[in-house]
């Protein structure tokens, strides 16, 4: 049955150990109250995007259905994000753990610290690419 909206967050991380960050997110996002962790991507390595040099980045994207508020779900996701040390110096730098949410089910939302979808998915083939898995129906077995 479906719970909610359907939303799109894209994991980040380029500081430490990055496969563990990711693994962290989602073990926190699949126990988010009023939430289901429905589908998650491969992960990818991608070269880092912008202006600051930095190392490369795990990527990955994961589906969730929930009833949260996009601003309740969004509070969540700097909780995980400081739980892995998180610490926000230049826009674009290095991190440990990026949550972005990049879809939220049909919603437009444009405040100042939240606007949805996210205005970088046309501009990253990845996440493109990531949404593009997720929206594809797993084969049936057999
Ligand atoms: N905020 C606004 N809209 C959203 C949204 N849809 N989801 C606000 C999440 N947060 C949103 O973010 C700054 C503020 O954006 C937040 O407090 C929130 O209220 P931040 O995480 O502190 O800073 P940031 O991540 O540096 O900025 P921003 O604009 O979120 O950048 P991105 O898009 O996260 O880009 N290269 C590769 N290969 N892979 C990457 O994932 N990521 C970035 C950062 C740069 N280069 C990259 C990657
Ligand atoms: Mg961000």
């Amino acid at each position: 049955m479906a719970l909610g909206e359907r939303v799109y967050v894209a994991l980040g991380s380029n500081v430490g150990d990055r496969a563990a960050h990711l693994a962290h997110a989602r073990a926190r996002l699949a126990r988010l109250p009023a939430t289901r962790l429905v589908r998650v991507s491969g992960v990818e390595e991608t070269a880092p995007l912008g202006p600051v040099p930095q190392g490369p980045y795990l990527n990955q994207m994961v589906l969730l259905e929930t009833t949260l508020e996009p601003g309740e779900l969004l509070e969540h996701l700097h909780a995980i994000e400081a739980e892995r040390g998180r610490v926000r110096k230049e826009r674009w730098g290095p991190r440990t753990l990026d949550l972005d949410i990049v879809r939220y089910g049909d919603r437009a939302v444009r405040k100042p610290e939240l606007t949805i979808p996210h205005p970088e998915l046309p501009q990253r083939d990845f996440w493109l690419r990531e949404l593009a898995e997720l929206d594809t129906e797993p084969s049936p077995r057999g």
